[in-house]
């Protein structure tokens, strides 16, 4: 096969492995802003692996509303739709089998309470427009090990992170870090292997690197691992690296 093909063969794989979710709007109960947009008052679905639509009837949705996903303990992940700015007082409160959240860039204001009690909360990550926390946001998370900011320190409302003993990771490029953050010690967020150009977003560019070197062997730290696109330094550039780009695609977590 040439080098075209296979780009294009690993694309449709990719693209399918990136977009399985099927959204259901009567899923969802909203009111209408009156400006063309909504906010979800409830969510009535089964739960497991959601993903939140960015309109309902027409309407962009650019918030979740106050207690909307609360006590949705089959609630498994939540995809946020980009259309979103705002997510209200304990949204997700009491989600107990959420496995990680990411809060898209999109979003500027969390509430209070919005993700308290998700004992089974890993990771969040929190976009890079978010300039507000409110109180006891991640109140007794307890399995929380990491929470990744990809932009400046936001404002925190009071005992954010009370019963977390996880570390607060930031960009080293960004600004308003300390020691500690909300009373959690602090560390540079490591990038991503699958990340190439280092820029904590792994992306096209990113797969782009790993397409033009697919099917390489002989991968050593003189060739520089391939270019990069040899992630886990395993010798040569196949699946298992396509996986590592897939499973960290559009953000780079390395617990
Ligand atoms: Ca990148
Ligand atoms: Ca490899």
């Amino acid at each position: 096969m040439t080098r075209q093909k296979v780009t294009v063969l690993l694309a449709v794989t990719f693209l399918f492995l990136l977009f399985p979710a099927v959204v259901l709007a009567e899923d969802y109960t909203w009111s209408d802003n009156g400006d063309g947009t909504c906010t979800i008052t409830d969510y009535t679905g089964l739960g497991g692996d959601v993903t939140i639509p960015d309109t309902l009837a027409g309407l962009t949705v650019t918030s979740i509303g106050n207690a909307a996903f609360q006590n949705c303990d089959a609630l498994t992940y939540v995809s946020i739709p980009d259309s979103v700015t705002s997510i209200g007082n304990d949204a997700f409160n009491r989600c107990r089998s959420l496995t990680s959240v990411t809060i898209p860039d999109s979003v500027t204001f969390i509430g209070n309470y919005v993700l308290a009690f998700c004992d089974a909360l890993i990771s969040v990550t929190v976009g890079s427009s978010v300039t507000s926390i409110g109180s006891y946001a991640f109140y007794s998370c307890d399995a929380l090990t990491g929470v990744y900011f990809k932009g400046n320190a936001p404002s925190l409302g009071s005992s954010v992170f009370s019963g977390v003993s996880a570390t607060v990771y930031y960009i080293p490029w960004t600004a308003g870090w300390g020691a500690t953050f909300g009373g959690l010690p602090t560390a540079e967020w490591p990038p991503s292997p699958a990340d190439v150009d280092l820029n904590y977003e792994v992306d096209m560019y990113d797969f782009s690197m790993l397409a033009g070197q697919w099917g390489q062997a002989g991968c050593q730290e003189s060739n520089d691992w391939c270019n990069w696109a040899d992630f886990d330094q395993s010798g040569s550039v196949d699946p298992n690296d396509l996986t590592m780009l897939a499973n960290d695609w559009l953000f780079g977590i390395v617990p």
